[in-house]
């Protein structure tokens, strides 16, 4: 953002990508180099917000494409508005688990909404990030993490194998439209190295273009 010295960063990825695991981890390495950090999600990240994202996982509903593009960008507004907008305005670097390009994966890629129609509303949102950071993980490797973890299904996770091929390729295909702002990476090592990758995008992405002495890696 013009004037702003926090950066936004998202992570973006299909079911036990990571995405959770690692922007826990990012976040505390930019609290150990003494930066301000505000750490997010979507569907959520605002009272309004959180109150969609019980409606979108767990509602029960099986809403129609577009209707559930709406929804989640019903959420988007509230959380840009109340969370992500007044930590940038202060400095602080924002990192959300998910955003705009989930929308473009799971309805556009995976539920067949009209993609034309999901540019449209995110170019009316008025925030991109400055980085995002696509984590890519085969099929076969996320089911056996979801497999691990043994929580209950939500809504997008009990959908078959053949909906998260989609929102994989859909993932895929936003990072190669869009290098000036995504990066994918191969996230399927331990939890260490996928860090250790992140983390030397996050310093080469910023460093160069920003000059900032206080994120040198
Ligand atoms: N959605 C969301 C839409 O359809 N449209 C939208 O616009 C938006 C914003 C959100 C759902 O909403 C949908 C997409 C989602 O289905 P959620 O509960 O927030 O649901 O779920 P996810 O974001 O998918 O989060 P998950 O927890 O399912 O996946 P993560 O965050 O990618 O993975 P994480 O970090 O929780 O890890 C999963 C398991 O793997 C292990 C972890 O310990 C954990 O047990 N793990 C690893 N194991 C080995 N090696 C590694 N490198 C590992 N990294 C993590």
């Amino acid at each position: 953002m013009a004037g702003s010295t926090g950066r936004f960063i998202t992570l973006e990825g299909g079911e036990g990508a990571g995405k959770t695991t690692q922007s826990a981890l990012l976040t505390q390495a930019l609290i150990e180099r003494d930066l301000p950090v505000l750490r997010t999600r979507e569907p959520g990240g605002s009272p309004g917000a959180e109150l969609l994202r019980g409606i979108l996982l767990d509602g029960g509903v099986d809403w129609a494409a577009p209707a559930e593009t709406l929804l989640h960008f019903a959420a988007r507004v509230e959380h840009v508005a109340k969370t992500i907008r007044p930590a940038l305005d202060a400095d602080t670097w924002v990192i959300c688990d998910r955003f705009f390009d989930s929308t473009m994966a799971y309805q556009g890629y995976g539920q067949g909404a009209d993609r034309g129609f999901i540019t449209g509303l995110t170019r009316l949102l008025g925030l991109a990030p400055d980085l995002t950071i696509v984590l890519d993980v085969s099929e076969t490797v996320a089911a056996e993490r979801m497999r691990r973890r043994g929580n209950p299904a939500d809504r997008y996770e009990r959908l078959d194998e053949a909906f998260h091929a989609r929102v994989r390729e859909g993932f895929r295909a936003i990072a190669t439209a869009e290098p000036a702002r995504c990066v994918l990476l191969d996230a399927s090592g331990d939890v260490a190295t996928v860090h250790t990758a992140l983390m030397t995008v996050v310093w080469r992405w910023f460093r160069p273009a920003q000059g900032s002495p206080r994120i040198a890696g």
